[in-house]
């Protein structure tokens, strides 16, 4: 079967969120018929949502894949379980960790437990500007090229806090 390159957004506002992200990353490339190919940096950003929560870490890891999106999904979803998730009864609160699928090729999905592209995508600035430096040609499946939505999402504090990240 021929391997998709999918996007995963990964995030982390509790627990030592460098060490969630960074043990996420080689669960990812653990996963059966699944590599990871690429990592951006890991950024600090600021919360959205509310504000009296720590900031968050975050980066977008490209993975090749032969799992559809609705196998992945549930894989994703292990994995943040093994990592200490709970959900919360508040909306937007703080996670020990959190893998989204923002892209899968160019598919475009709607079922009732998977939208892809991510919906927040084009608004989260922890998603494009990471997503950027490993794809900085992208054209996203709506037919917007990653650059002209960068355009008008400001950074909002978002800062590199570590480069050159592995997961081997
Ligand atoms: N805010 C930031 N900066 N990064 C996230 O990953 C993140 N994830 C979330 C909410 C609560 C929306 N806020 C976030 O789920």
């Amino acid at each position: 079967m021929q391997s998709v390159i999918s996007y995963i957004g990964l995030g982390s506002n509790l627990a030592q969120p460098d060490q969630q992200l960074q043990d996420a990353l080689r669960a990812i490339h653990g996963l059966k018929d699944t590599h990871v190919k690429q990592c951006s940096s890991f950024y600090a950003s600021k919360p959205m949502g509310p504000q009296d929560q720590p900031d968050y870490v975050n980066a977008v890891v490209a993975i090749a894949t032969q799992l559809s999106a609705g196998e992945l999904l549930p894989h994703l979803q292990a994995i943040e379980q093994l990592h200490g998730r709970q959900r919360k009864s508040e909306r937007w609160g703080p996670r020990t960790l959190d893998l989204d699928i923002i892209l899968y090729g160019d598919e475009q999905i709607q079922s009732e437990n998977l939208v892809v592209p991510h919906y927040g995508m084009k608004t989260r600035e922890f998603v494009l500007y990471p997503l950027r430096e490993i794809a900085p040609e992208l054209v996203l499946p709506c037919g917007d090229s990653l650059v002209s939505v960068l355009k008008s999402v400001p950074k909002n504090g978002l800062e590199v806090i570590r480069k050159n990240v592995t997961w081997k």
